[in-house]
Formats: structure tokens, sequence, C-alpha cells
């Protein structure tokens, strides 16, 4: 039985940016040509097929008729609020281009491509999703689609199915399936057009074109709520120190976002650790340094942010990682003996099939508490009482029901699918600009999947991937972040921010994050 909640939510209507509204009659213009981020002679020798594709615009034109089509569409890797609203967007925009066009879900992740595992989606089916989190409609899976015999399958059952297009739902990896499908199926005579669309929470699938991947909004909004619950809680009790880890695997823009929503005293961030080449030792300082100062205020309490991505960023850390599985050098053996025995352990976890380190399953935050503890016992002048407590905010954000941004811009994002389909564009992510203005202003178009990619090392050897977008600590959130952080450090000036509101005025229901608004110069202090 449906909780009164998700009943009014499956009444919610998402709007349409004003380029869409009249998907009859769009036009798709050509932009300027393209290159990719890095290694642009062998990307383009990879995916000569995709390789610098135009940028596109959408621009109302004058009314067609439109064929029909079978389309395919997969939920892929980690999931993120908003992936049924792709779904239903693009399940009403191909109605809307013409009844006689059907919609197929492949079930859990890539893996139902290769494997021929589908249902096709209906009006009714769909009713009980429109608006809801999670990717239980179609399931999710992380399989990284590359072999010969994995491309082969892919295009036996996409040409069985007769699709016109693959809509592909996804981080980073998976929009690097998306690009080898693309140029794989274009390379042999297969007229499926495949379209990616940017999901991850993680938010570092981004670009001048891609301002954020969806799921981002509401995943932080999610934890900036509990982090906020937790400050109120260490303010009431003064008796704490939460030491809370936050998902990224890679960048930082979780922790970031979430410290400016909620001030809390202490955030590290992956992409400072780096730029500083801060050692492990180094951070455990500087957690200890507040910890102190505050000691002396009378403060045992506090809240301290870790992204999971941080890990790697340690100098000494990256080097283990680099080594692990081969003949260690004296530095990394000596990391490694010095780490807590369930943290070595940890770290000898197998990594995930496209090659990346699993830190969601790595206890980074019990890491500091044990480091922090040790330095504070050494120092013979702080005499404050440590009691630390560890949390673990990751997958409690990746299903939650999608905030109206997120709701919308999906919603959406479903339609641009639709409109790159039916105009026969294939290795293209659906692209939309001005997300910090209201939807009506927002601009939709494309961008060729090849401008984000380049090689980097994957199990050993060179391929051709997106590059995670990290975050720039000359940029406009950082920078914000950077000059508040010492005040956050010991004036409790915690904010609350409260759960996701749905109903209400704009300020509360239809406004993003701190980072996208300050990324776009929408001023906000
Ligand atoms: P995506 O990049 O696929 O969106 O997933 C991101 C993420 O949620 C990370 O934050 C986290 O480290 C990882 O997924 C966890 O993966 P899994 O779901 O396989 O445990």
């Amino acid at each position: 039985m449906r909780s009164p909640i998700d009943e009014e939510r499956l009444k919610f209507k998402p709007l349409l940016p004003r380029g869409l509204r009249a998907i009859s009659s769009l036009e798709v213009m050509e932009g300027e040509a393209t290159e990719a981020l890095g290694n642009q002679e062998k990307i383009q020798e990879l995916l000569p097929k995709t390789y610098g594709q135009p940028v596109l615009r959408f621009k109302e034109g004058a009314s067609k008729t439109h064929a029909v089509h079978r389309v395919g569409v997969v939920l892929s890797g980690g999931q993120a609020p908003g992936g049924h609203n792709v779904i239903t967007g693009l399940f009403d925009a191909l109605k809307e281009m013409h009844p006689g066009s059907r919609l197929f879900g492949f079930l859990d992740g890539p893996a139902g491509v290769v494997e021929n595992r589908y249902i096709e989606l209906t009006e009714e089916m769909l009713a009980n999703y429109r608006n809801t989190g999670g990717f239980d409609l179609l399931g999710s899976g992380r399989t990284k689609i590359e072999t010969p015999e994995q491309l082969g399958a892919s295009r036996k059952n996409v040409e069985a199915l007769n699709l016109s297009g693959l809509v592909i739902i996804g981080g980073d990896d998976s929009n690097t399936n998306a690009a080898l499908l693309a140029e794989f199926f274009e390379s042999n005579g297969c007229h499926t057009y495949v379209v990616g669309i940017p999901k991850t929470i993680d938010g570092d699938l981004k670009s001048v074109h891609i301002e954020t991947p969806f799921g981002f909004d509401s995943a932080c909004k999610t934890y900036a709520e509990m982090i906020g619950n937790i400050e109120r809680d260490a303010l009431s009790a003064k008796k704490y120190y939460h030491f809370i880890k936050l998902m990224g695997r890679s960048a930082s823009h979780i922790a970031l976002e979430c410290a400016l929503q909620t001030h809390p005293n202490i955030t590290l961030i992956g992409e400072e650790v780096a730029a500083q080449k801060m050692t492990l030792e180094q951070i455990t300082n500087q957690i200890a340094d507040v910890i102190c100062k505050r000691a002396l205020q009378g403060k045992n309490y506090g809240v301290v942010l870790i992204p999971e991505g941080l890990i790697e960023f340690i100098p000494e850390m990256k080097l283990l990682f680099h080594e692990l599985g081969g003949t260690l050098s004296d530095k990394a053996r000596e990391t490694f003996e010095y780490l807590p025995k369930e943290i070595a352990e940890q770290l000898l976890l197998d990594r995930d099939p496209h090659g990346n380190v699993q830190v969601s399953r790595i206890s980074t935050e019990q890491l500091f508490i044990h480091t922090v503890k040790n330095a504070l016992e050494a120092r013979s002048d702080y005499k404050g009482k440590f009691a630390p407590i560890n949390h673990f905010f990751g997958y409690e954000g990746r299903a939650c029901l999608p905030s109206n941004f997120d709701a919308t811009y999906c919603y959406s994002l479903g339609f641009a699918a639709a409109v790159l389909v039916d105009s026969g564009h294939t290795g293209y992510m659906c692209s939309i600009h001005n997300l910090a203005q209201p939807v009506e202003e927002w601009e939709v178009g494309a961008i060729p999947i090849t401008m984000l990619m380049n090689m980097e090392e994957r199990k050993g050897k060179l391929k051709p991937v997106i590059q995670k977008a990290l975050i720039d600590i000359e940029g406009e959130p950082f920078k914000l972040f950077a000059s508040k952080r010492e005040g956050w450090s010991l004036n409790d000036d915690y904010r609350y921010p409260g759960p996701i509101q749905f109903f209400g005025s704009d300020s509360l229901c239809n406004t993003t994050t701190v980072t996208l608004k300050r990324e776009k110069h929408v001023l906000i202090t």
C-alpha cells in the first residue's frame, strides 16, 4: 500500500522548459564541432564514427509528423533520485510524437541489454512510478560492456527488438558504455541510436554543457537534513564528536554541498588534500587542532564531514592503492602496516567491474577516529574529552523521493532523449542549460559523449573513459566554503535544512543546490 506522500507525488506534474513544450515541432540545430577533453587523437582513432560531432540545440520550428519508434531504456550504475522520471518523460514524449511508439525497459542494468532481458513499459505500469525514487522499476547494475562478445550480443538484441533508440541513464562509466555502443552500432550498420542521460548523486558528471547530473540535488538535500539533525543533537547533548562519511566515490562535491547547507565544524575535501599533497598525519593534525581549540572553549562535541573518496586522494594511500595486488614498495608497506587491521582488510576488497576502488566499503571515518584519538592522546596540552561516533550517509540518499528540481529535470531529460532518437542522433548526451533559473528558462540540447572523454588507466590498461569532474578549488563553491570554514570550526553556526519540501513556496520547494547557484552566479551568501 502506498504512503500518503507517495500518493501525492504520483499526482505531481513536472513543468517542461519552454523549449520542449512544442515537441512535435522541434528542430535540432547543429553548433560547433567538438574535441575530446584529452588524448584527442587516440579517442578519435578509437571512436572514429562518433568523434567530433557538433553540439546540438533544440529550437521551435514547423510542425511535422513523426515516425513510430521502438525505444529501449536502461538504468545503470548507482541509484539516483529521478531515474523513473527520465523514463516517464521519455514515454510521454514518444507517445506525444506518435501514439504508436513503444518503450522497452532492459532489466538489471547493462547486463539486461547484453542478455536480452527486458519488459515493455506501459502507461498503467508507469502510473505507479511517476516522481518516485529508486531504480526498482527496472533494477540496475554495473556491467561494463566492452568485449566483442558483449558488444555483439547487445547489437543482436537491439536489432531483434527493432529499436530505433537505446537510452542509457547512467554516470561516467555507464555513459562510457553508451559511447562504446554508439560507435560499435554505427560501425556495424546497426540503426539503433544511443543516447546518454547524465546521472549520479556524486555530482562528478558535469562540464560546461552538463551543469549537473540528476540525483545530486535530492541526495545532498537528504544528507543535509540528516547532518543538520546530528548537529542539533550534538549541540544539545554536548558530548559527542560525530564523524560522518558521505558518498562521493571520487569527487567531494557531496561533502562540499552538504557543508554549504549545514555549516559543520570540519569538512575535508579530497581535491584540496590532493592539491596540497596532505599526508594522513597532516589531515589528522588538522582535525585534532580544531578539537583542541574547541576543548579550550569547553566544547567537547562537534561534527566532521569526510567524503568517501578522500582516501584515494591522500598521497600515501594513493600509492598503496596503486601497488595493491603487486609487490609493495617499502613506503606502501609502511602505510599498510600502520592502518587498523579491519581498514587494511577493506582495502583488499575487489574493485568494481569498471576498475574503481569500492570506497563506500572502506570505513574512512573510523580510520580518522583512530588516528585523531592517537594524536590527541599524544598531546600533553589537550585536556578535553573525545567521545567519537561514526556514521556513513550513503545509500540513504540514493533512492529518496526526488526533489521537485530532480523530478522536473529528469522529466525534461526524458523528453530531450526522445527528440534525439527521433532526429537520428547517436553517441549524444542530453544537456540542459540555465538550471539555476526557473524551469521555463531552461535551454535544451545535447553534446557528443566523446567530448567528455580522455584516456585513463583502468585495471592496468589505458582505456577511453569519461573524465570525472572534480571540485575546482579555484571555483566559486569552494571559495565560499574556504571563506567560512574557520568561523564554522569554532562558532557553532550550524544550519538545519530539514526534509525536502514538495509543497509550498518556490524558495522552499523549487530551489536547487548552493553549488549550482554559486557556479551560475545566482547570488547567495
Ligand atoms: P554512480 O557513479 O553509478 O552514480 O554511483 C555512485 C555511488 O553512489 C558512489 O557514491 C558510491 O561509492 C558507489 O555508488 C557505491 O556503489 P555500489 O552501489 O555498487 O555499492
